[in-house]
C-alpha cells in the first residue's frame, strides 16, 4: 500500500510499505494525495489517501523537542492546541493510519490515569462541544483526579452525557465518590449531567453499586435524562440509539445481547459505545466496548454481520476488559481491523500471579499483533513505591477529522518499545512470577514479541 508522508519542508512523498525511497515527491498535498490514490487502484486497493494520515519524519532537535513539549503542556491546558501546526516524530508503523504526536481540539478521547495502583477505566470525551464521561475509576477517591483533569478542558460544569457501563467498582467508583459532612464529592454529584446512559443488567449487590442507585435516581430527581443501554438501543422512553454531537459527530450505543439477558459474567453487560467523526465523506470510527468478554463480543459481531454498514473498520478499539485474555478476540478483531489500540490498565499482577495473564496479557498482545503494532497503555505497577507508573500515561487519541494523533502524558513508546515489555521476569515451572531467588526460577521477557512485530 501507499501512503502519503509529511516531509515536514513543504514536501509530501509518496511511498510503497516497506520502501526507503519515494516514488514521488510533490509540493503540494493534494497532489500527494491523487498520486497516491492512483497508485493503491493499481494494486488493486480502493482507500482515500486523505484518510491514511500524513507521517512526520523527525526533524526536530533537542531545542526543538523542549518547545513542543512545552506548547503541548500550555496548548492541553487552553485545549487550543492543533497537532497540524507542528512538527512531531514518529516511528515505523504498519498500519494506514499514521500517528503524530499532538493533541488535535475538535474529538479528543482522553484514556486517564487514575492516581492509584488498580486498574480501572475513566474515559474523557470532547466532541465539539460536548462533555462526555465513560465510567469514573476504581476507587471512590478517583474522583478527585477525574474532576480536576475533566475541569481542564469542561468549562461549564455540565457533562452532557455520562455513561456507565457496567457495575464492576473500577468502572462506578469515582461517579459516588466519598462523603463528607453529607457532601459528596463523586462525579455525578459535582457536575450537571445532560444524559445518563448505564448498564441494562448488573448481578452486583455490593455497596458501591447501592451508592450508585441512589445518585442515579438524584440524577433523574434533577432533570437528567437517565436510560439504560437497553432502552437506548432500542429507542424506547425517549432514549435515542444516535446521539449527534454536531459537526459530523455522533456517537451510538451499541447492540449487546448482554443488555436482554443475564450473562455469568458481569462484565458482559458492558454498554457499548461506537463513536464517529465523519469530514469531507470519511468516517473514522472508534469502538469503546467497556469489559465486554468473548460471549459479548461473539453475539455482538454476529448482529452486525446480519446488519451489516455499522460497525466495521475502526481507528481505535480500546482493548477490551484493560487487554484481558477473554477479550478482544479473533472474532472481533478480524471485523473491526483496529489501527489503534488503547489498553486502559496499570500492569502488574492485581488479579493473577501468572505472568502471561498478568493485564495487558499475551494473548491479547498476539491477537492486536496482527493488526497494529500501535498499542498503547496508561499505567504500570511501580514495585519500589508500592504505587502508581506510567507507561504512555493518560493517553489522547484526537482527530481534526483528517488527521489521528497520539498524545501520551508520560511518552509516546508502543508497548513493544517499552522496557516493560522486553524485561526479565522470573517464573516458575507454572509461569506464575517469583523472586530470582526462588528455587527452579526460570529468567524470561515479560513478554514474548509477536512474529508480527519483529
Ligand atoms: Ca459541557
Ligand atoms: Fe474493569
Amino acid at each position: 500500500m501507499y501512503k502519503v508522508y509529511d516531509n515536514g519542508n513543504g514536501k509530501y512523498s509518496v511511498k510503497k510499505d516497506g520502501s526507503k525511497r519515494a516514488s514521488k515527491i510533490f509540493d503540494n498535498k493534494n497532489d500527494a494525495y491523487d498520486y497516491c490514490d492512483k497508485k493503491n487502484k493499481e494494486l488493486g486497493i480502493e482507500s482515500s489517501a486523505k484518510n491514511n494520515f500524513i507521517f512526520r519524519k523527525i526533524i526536530i532537535g533537542v531545542l526543538s523537542a523542549f518547545i513542543v513539549v512545552i506548547v503541548a503542556i500550555l496548548g492541553l491546558k487552553f485545549g487550543i492546541f492543533d497537532a497540524s501546526n507542528l512538527s512531531s516524530s514518529s516511528s515505523n508503523n504498519t498500519s494506514s493510519i499514521v500517528v503524530n504526536e499532538g493533541v488535535h481540539n475538535e474529538f479528543q478521547i482522553h484514556f486517564l490515569e487514575l492516581g492509584n495502583k488498580y486498574s480501572g477505566d475513566s474515559i474523557y470525551i470532547k466532541a465539539g462541544e460536548n462533555d462526555i464521561l465513560i465510567d469514573a475509576g476504581s476507587l471512590k477517591g478517583s474522583a478527585k483526579y477525574i474532576k480536576e483533569y475533566v475541569d481542564q478542558y469542561c468549562i461549564d460544569g455540565k457533562l452532557e452525557y455520562v455513561i456507565a457501563t457496567h457495575a464492576d467498582i473500577d468502572h462506578i467508583s469515582g461517579f459516588v465518590g466519598n462523603s463528607s459532612n453529607g457532601i459528596r464529592d463523586g462525579i455525578l454529584y459535582q457536575y450537571e449531567v445532560g444524559t445518563l446512559i448505564d448498564f441494562a443488567l448488573t448481578e452486583k449487590t455490593h455497596e458501591i453499586y447501592k451508592e450508585y442507585l441512589e445518585a442515579r435516581e438524584m440524577l433523574k430527581a434533577n432533570g437528567t435524562n437517565v436510560y439504560t443501554a437497553a432502552q437506548a438501543f432500542n429507542e424506547t422512553d425517549g432514549a435515542k440509539r444516535i446521539y449527534e454531537l454536531g459537526e459530523g459527530m455522533q456517537f451510538q450505543i451499541l447492540y449487546n445481547k448482554y443488555y436482554f439477558e443475564l450473562s455469568k459474567v458481569e462484565n458482559n453487560h458492558s454498554v457499548v459505545t461506537l463513536f464517529s467523526y465523519t469530514k469531507n465523506g470519511v468516517k473514522n470510527d472508534y469502538l469503546l466496548t467497556g469489559d465486554l468478554e468473548v460471549e459479548g463480543e461473539e453475539a455482538m459481531v454476529e448482529y452486525y454481520k446480519e446488519n451489516p454498514g455499522i460497525l466495521g473498520h475502526v481507528v481505535l478499539f480500546k482493548a477490551g476488559h484493560h487487554g484481558s485474555k477473554t477479550s478482544s478476540n479473533d472474532v472481533l478483531l478480524e471485523l473491526i481491523t483496529p489501527e489503534i489500540s488503547v489498553v486502559t490498565c496499570c500492569a502488574w499482577a492485581q488479579y493473577t500471579e501468572k505472568n502471561a495473564n498478568t493485564f495487558p496479557t499475551q494473548q491479547y498482545i498476539d491477537r492486536i499483533s496482527k493488526y497494529t503494532d500501535q498499542v498503547y497503555v496508561t499505567s504500570v505497577y511501580d514495585e519500589e513505591n508500592d504505587d502508581l507508573g506510567s507507561l504512555n500515561g493518560t493517553v489522547i487519541i484526537s482527530s481534526n477529522g483528517e488527521e489521528v494523533s497520539m498524545y501520551g502524558s508520560n511518552n509516546t513508546t508502543k508497548l513493544k518499545d517499552t522496557e516493560w515489555f522486553s524485561e526479565t521476569v522470573y517464573v516458575d515451572s507454572t509461569g506464575k512470577l517469583v523472586t530470582k531467588d526462588t528455587a527452579g526460577a526460570i529468567a524470561i521477557p515479560r513478554r514474548t514479541m509477536p512474529a508480527a512485530w519483529k
